[in-house]
């Protein structure tokens, strides 16, 4: 395919004037800037720095209260996607804070969430009628359509990373959303009942799931993380990507949610990746440990809680100078299910 358009004559542009107010367009004046023979993306990478996130939160508490904002969030908007509150093309990313006390109401609405726990001693969240503790690192799920409310029973601010498909369910349209009237929803099922159920490698016999998100909605830090530190014991490392594990839904051993794909990833100290990329522009979570991230010529240093974003086809270079952990997700299960996902490792 050609890479730029056609030259312009003064006839073709005044055929192009011409079919405008028709609602018309030639394909071969735009067909370069619609059809790119490589991803071409606004989203650039950028990193946010916790401490800064952190205060301007605790400062947006003294200006308003989690119920009258609904949600106190400041998104992490991608400085490349000014306006659009997004983090990448297709996913949103926020930071929220529920001060001591108080509660962000039940609502409901088709975007799918995650909660990535950055703060927290015993913050909950709860979801189709059942409630969650939040601790550091655990990583929980607001499937969509679901009565959701958080709340703080601490003395001290919770802090959490919510990723939504908000920019995927804008691009199909298809946005839902209601209040419950009520702060709390009712609670009619025992803690923890669905880790029972569903987070023993069992499930009740004869259970079908109807919907595609995973019925675990809380896969807590201590066992994700205990995965990682045995399996570290094999030394079989990725090289580029360390130790990557991707979080499932048990019952059929797809991703944990539909639109967005989940990983916990562990970087042994030196580790010194492999160049990768691929068509998945991903957020990444600083957990334990730094890193060096090399994306596409600029080096992003990070820490715990930090954030950063690196966008489609951007290659990533990871370097770890300590023990590292990394949270991260993406769009990946969309594009695998349409056939659009590619990735390329090393420099082939
Ligand atoms: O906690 O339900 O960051 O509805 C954005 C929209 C969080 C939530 C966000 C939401 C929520």
């Amino acid at each position: 395919m050609s890479q730029a358009a056609p030259p312009n004559t003064p006839e073709r542009e005044a055929f192009y004037d011409a079919i405008e107010p028709e609602s018309m367009r030639a394909l071969w004046s735009v067909m370069a800037g619609i059809i790119t023979p490589e991803p071409k993306s606004g989203c650039v990478p950028y990193k946010w720095s916790y401490d800064s996130v952190r205060s301007r939160l605790i400062e947006a508490a003294g200006l308003i209260t989690a119920k009258e904002a609904e949600r106190r969030v400041l998104i992490l908007e991608n400085p490349g996607l000014k306006g659009s509150s997004k983090v990448t093309t297709s996913l949103y990313c926020g930071v929220q804070c529920v001060m001591p006390g108080e509660v962000a109401p039940a609502h409901r609405h088709t975007q799918s969430a995650l909660r990535f726990v950055l703060e927290s001693s015993g913050g909950f969240t709860a979801v189709g009628g059942e409630k969650t503790e939040m601790q550091f690192g655990d990583f929980v799920i607001t499937p969509n359509w679901e009565w959701h409310d958080h709340g703080n029973t601490t003395d001290e601010p919770i802090f959490w990373l919510d990723g939504l498909d908000i920019p995927v369910v804008q691009f199909f349209d298809a946005s839902f959303a209601e209040g419950y009237g009520e702060d709390q929803q009712p609670i009619t099922r025992p803690q923890n009942d669905s880790a029972a159920r569903y987070g023993a490698n069992m499930m009740p016999l004869g259970y079908e799931r109807a919907k595609p998100a995973s019925p675990i909605f809380n896969y807590p830090y201590a066992r994700s993380r205990d995965a990682l530190e045995q399996m570290r014991r094999t030394e079989e490392w990725d090289p580029c990507h360390g130790l990557k594990m991707r979080y499932i839904n048990p019952v059929n051993g797809d991703w944990a949610m539909p639109t967005i794909g989940t990983c916990l990833q562990l970087l042994p100290k030196g580790f010194s990746g492999a160049q990768t990329r691929s068509t998945d522009a991903t957020v990444y979570v600083g957990v334990e440990g730094k890193v060096r991230a090399h994306i596409r010529g600029q080096i992003i240093e990070f820490g715990p809680r930090d954030v950063f974003v690196v966008p489609s086809w951007h290659e990533l270079k990871l370097e770890a100078e300590e023990d590292t952990v990394l949270f991260s997700y993406s769009d990946r299960p969309i594009q695998e299910k349409l056939g659009l996902f590619r990735e390329q490792r090393g420099n082939q």
